[in-house]
This record gives structure tokens, sequence and C-alpha cells, in this order.
């Protein structure tokens, strides 16, 4: 039997050679404005190259890196808009074979970032053999084509220089905003945790998971690792959760019991759309 279908499912194409190491399309830093009359049709006329579902593999070559982005979301559709309006093109300069799932918490419960990002990380996964996956909040820009969306050999913290705090590190442990890690990096630190409902505290726990499962943060220059954040309140059902930093301070005592071994939760609809998929998760309410 001819089965050369099977191996084509996975490299389209066996012919084309890799590409290069360094994307020839690169550039530096990325001028970002938020123009007021964008439509979510206007950044899909622009993006005719991306397949349903978010999924976009360099035409003309083999990528050298699998990179999955997953964005913890509810009600901030307008900052979706504008992050796919540059992260498409942003990913496709950078020769990359990559989706972007948007993970999008059910009802009016309080919002959990972190658990939406270990339903993203099995979701992903399940999907494809993704060798890095970007968490990424969804009102953070990148501004400079040198940020590749790519891992290192430890958990990169990508975000580092943001305009709200004056372009650098706010603190030295900081590890929000967007992160990479390979599947490996993931389970080694057990995910991250499951219970912290509201605004705070859960990406210093995913900070100090980084020490505790032996690995440490890396990080691109403060010249590339720049991002404009799309100006926001705190939105209603986040409020600032009052008990972060006793949690935090039980870190240690809780990583190996609550993660990626304990997350529980029901997929209510997974839609590939012309842009990202699109997976609206129940993952319950604080125990
Ligand atoms: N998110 C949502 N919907 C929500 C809450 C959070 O999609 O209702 C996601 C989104 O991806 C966001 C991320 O979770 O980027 C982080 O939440 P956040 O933007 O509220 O947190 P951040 O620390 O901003 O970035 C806090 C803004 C508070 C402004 C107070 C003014 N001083």
């Amino acid at each position: 039997a001819n089965l050369s279908h099977l191996s084509k499912a996975h490299s389209h194409g066996d012919d084309m050679p890799f590409c290069p190491k360094i994307s020839p399309f690169v550039g530096g830093p990325i001028h970002v404005s938020f123009p007021s009359g964008l439509t979510l049709t206007e950044v899909q006329r622009k993006n005719q190259l991306v397949a349903r579902g978010g999924r976009y593999r360099p035409p003309d070559c083999e990528a050298r890196h699998r990179t999955a982005i997953v964005i913890p979301h509810r009600n901030r559709e307008h900052h979706l808009k504008f992050l796919l309006y540059y992260l498409h093109p942003f990913l496709q300069r950078q020769q990359l074979n990559y989706r972007i799932y948007v993970i999008h918490q059910a009802g009016n419960y309080t919002f959990n970032r972190a658990k939406l990002m270990n339903v993203g990380f099995r979701e992903a996964m399940r999907e494809e053999d993704w060798d890095c996956l970007f968490f990424h909040d969804v009102d953070l820009i990148p501004e400079d084509d040198r940020n590749t969306y790519v891992c290192d050999s430890n958990p990169k913290h990508a975000a580092i220089a943001m305009d709200k705090f004056g372009y650098k590190l706010p603190y030295k442990m900081y590890f929000g905003g967007v992160s990479a890690l390979t599947p490996l990096h993931y389970l080694k630190m057990n995910g991250f945790p499951n219970n912290y409902w509201g605004w705070g505290g859960e990406d210093d726990d995913i900070g100090v998971r980084v020490s505790l499962a032996g690995m440490y943060i890396t990080r691109p220059s403060l010249k590339v690792g720049r991002y404009k954040m799309i100006k926001h309140k705190l939105d209603k059902g986040n409020d600032v959760n009052p008990k972060r930093f006793n949690m935090l301070a039980k870190t240690r005592q809780t990583w190996k019991l609550d993660g990626m071994n304990t997350v529980d939760y029901e997929i209510i609809s997974r839609q590939y759309l012309p842009l990202y998929t699109n997976i609206t998760v129940n993952i319950g309410t604080e125990a």
C-alpha cells in the first residue's frame, strides 16, 4: 500500500528545505498603534495565508520550530483583535509553524488565568506535538521582531520590558505577561497552579515553580523583549485576590499537589475560526 500520505500529514512537502536559521523577514523594532477603525474582518483579509483555526506554516520552507500560542481570555474581544492583527504577521516573519489558541473561560465566575493556561497546554498538546508553548496575555503586543517566539533550554520570560513598567523589569522574579516553556519544562514544574482565582499572585507562583523544579528563568535583552500594553481597567469578575500572598508563601508545599496533575475542567466548545482556535471551557469555581 502507498503510505506516503501518512508522512505528508505531518510535514507538508518532504522535499522542502529547512527555513534558514535566521529568518530574512525579521526586522527590528515594530511601530505599534491601535487604529480605532480596525475590524476583525479587516484583520482576516490581511491574513489570507492563515488556515482555519489560526494555523500557519511557511509556504516555501520547512519551519525549524513548532510553537503554540495560548491566550487566556474573557470579554476582551477588542484586545484580541489587535493582538491578532500584530501577532500573525510577526510570527510569519519569524517563519514559524504555529497555531493560536484562545482559551475562553465560560460563565461569570471569578477569572482564573493560570488554570486556563493548564487547559490550553493540555488541549494544544492533544492536537499536535508542539515543541514550544507561549503563554500570552491578550493585551500585550511585541514591539520587536527579534523577540523570537521559540523556546530556550530553560523557561523564558519574554515580556520583560513593558511600556507600563517604563520598559524595565518591575522586579527580579517577575514572570508575568508572556512566557515560553517546552512541554518538558511545563510538566517538570507540574504546570501552573489551579487555585489562584482573581487578579494577582499566579505569575509569581509560576516563577517560584520554575526554580523549585530545578530550572531558571531566561530572558531576551531589554531592547528586544519590549511590549506595548493595551490600556485597560481591572475587569469585572477579576477582583484582586486577597489570599495571594498567603498562597505564595506556601508554593514550596503545594506545587507538586496542585497543577497539571490535578487540573479538571469541561470543554464546552472547540471552534476552528479563521484566525484562531477558540476553546470555551468550564473551569468550575473555587473549592
Ligand atoms: N483576562 C481576560 N479577561 C478578564 C481578565 C483577564 O481575558 O476578565 C486575561 C487577559 O489575557 C489579560 C490577562 O488575563 O491580559 C491578565 O489580566 P489583566 O490584564 O487584568 O492583568 P494585568 O496585570 O492588568 O495585565 C491589570 C490592570 C489593572 C489596571 C489597574 C489600573 N491601575
